[in-house]
């Protein structure tokens, strides 16, 4: 197991609809529009930690979702944005489309973040589709929708904690122990031909990668056993958990290997050897004699070294020393220096929708206007009523349908002609659509802003 590997679905807000409204208060046209735009909808973002170093906690949750935005409000307000949502991942985290094998993002440097899924934009409200001669659109456009893909996160797994001692301590079994890998266990040495890599969780978000390091002994460095070959696996290692046999059941002396052990790492690698070390005494389940194994402790301790009494068979004291391990994790997580850098990028859908309105065919004619002051009202080919009078026509030419006064003054004006009364006798219903010159409103039968 060196490769972590996990496959989410995340699905990223869809835009808010942008608002058809215009500003007037009752009666009378419309005022001018007022529909703000939507809100973005969020995105699905991953974002490295570098105090991460599995993707354990994508096991538990699968699914993403990040909000949709707001619709846009009357009044020209726009809706709020959705929010996005941020996923840690370690750094090395390789993010795949799992349909297309496209990569999407490769994310190194701590803090660098990369969109895997664009939350849709937002629709522009009908403040956006005022021209000439339509000044009172009726329509704003939708959201678009958010990317919804399945991801692939893919981590090359690094050890953080190496597991070193002579063979047959029981290192592997305590890989077994504290993690979902399953290393061949055996009690003749060399049984552990390769590192085997674990996944320990300690709790949520934080979990790392412990390995151990077979066949490491003496003469290692100049090619005796297996060590050689593997020592290279515990260069990138932060902690290392220094395993003895403390059954006294073997013919071993536990202190003396310890320090073989060491004098082999200082060998291969003096840094190596500098690494926060603890010590666990392992079979403490079979071992005849405590006082033996006090001794040992004691002496440990006496060489400043944090000690350890477990049986990685029965689990017993196997928490404590994971526990202790993690804090000497936390304390010696440094950095790696950005070197890649990659920018995330996303495949958003961009379509966008409006709708616009067709009337009806009727045609209800009435009296031509005479002069300035006289106005009439007909329905014309598309069902639109127009209201014809060149005093009117040109009191709107004159109105600023962006000035809340202005437009006010001109539903004073056109309430006190009568034109609302006319046109609601003659059978105009709220919503259709009312044409005075070159400026078309909605008749609006409602005290409502929609
Ligand atoms: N009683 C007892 N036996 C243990 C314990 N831990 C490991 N063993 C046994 O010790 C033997 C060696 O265990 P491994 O985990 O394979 O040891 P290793 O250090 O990985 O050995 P190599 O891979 O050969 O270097 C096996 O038979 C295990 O069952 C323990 O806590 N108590
Ligand atoms: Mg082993």
């Amino acid at each position: 197991m060196f490769v972590d590997q996990v496959e989410i679905t995340v699905e990223a807000g869809a835009g808010g609809n942008g608002a058809a409204t215009f500003r007037r208060e009752k009666y009378v046209p419309r005022g001018g529009p007022s529909g703000g735009d939507g809100g973005c909808g969020g995105s699905i973002v991953l974002e490295v930690d570098p105090n991460l170093s599995t993707l354990l906690d994508f096991r538990f949750t699968r699914q993403y979702r990040a909000p949709r935005g707001e619709d846009g409000h009357s009044k020209k307000r726009a809706g709020r944005d959705g929010a996005d949502v941020i996923l840690r991942v370690p750094p090395g985290t390789v993010a795949t489309d799992a349909e297309t094998g496209e990569t999407i993002a490769d994310l190194v440097a701590s803090g660098q973040r990369a969109v895997i899924a664009q939350g849709g934009r937002g629709g522009r409200g009908n403040l956006h589709f005022t021209t000439s001669v339509r000044q009172a659109p009726k329509f704003a456009e939708l959201g678009e929708p958010g990317v919804h893909r399945r991801v692939r996160l893919d981590l090359k797994l690094v050890a953080d904690v190496g597991v070193i001692g002579m063979p047959s301590v029981g290192k592997s079994t305590l890989i077994a122990a504290t993690s979902a890998a399953r290393p061949k266990i055996a009690d003749y040495p060399f049984t552990t031909l390769v590192p085997n890599l674990g996944v320990v969780s300690v709790g949520p978000s934080q979990s790392f990668v412990m390995a151990d390091m077979p066949g490491l002994v003496p003469g290692a460095h100049r090619g005796v056993g297996l060590g050689d070959r593997f020592l290279r696996h515990i260069d990138r290692t932060r902690v290392l958990i220094h395993m003895l046999d403390a059954s006294g059941l073997t013919d071993r002396r536990p202190l003396e290997d310890f320090h073989a052990i060491n004098d082999e790492l200082r060998l291969y690698d003096p840094a190596l050897a500098e690494r926060p070390q603890v010590v666990a005494l392992n079979k403490i389940d079979i071992a005849s004699d405590a006082g033996a194994l006090q001794a040992l402790a004691s002496e440990l301790e006496h060489l400043g070294y944090q000690v350890f009494l477990i049986s990685a068979a029965t689990h017993v004291g196997v928490q404590p020393l994971i526990h202790s391990v993690w804090q000497l994790l936390r304390a010696h997580r440094t950095e790696e220096p950005p070197d890649v850098t990659a920018e995330g990028r996303s495949i958003a859908p961009r379509s966008r929708r409006g709708s616009d309105e067709q009337g009806s065919h009727q045609i209800i004619t009435g009296p031509l206007p005479a002069n300035d002051r006289a106005w009439s009202v007909r329905r014309d080919h598309t069902g639109a009523w127009v209201v014809e009078g060149r005093g009117l026509e040109r009191l709107v030419q004159r109105t600023d349908l962006g000035n809340e006064d202005a437009v006010q003054r001109l539903q004073q004006t056109l309430e006190r002609a009568g034109v609302h009364r006319k046109l609601r006798t003659m059978g105009a219903q709220h919503g259709d659509t009312v044409r005075i010159g070159d400026t078309e409103f909605t008749f609006d039968d409602e005290d409502l802003d929609r």
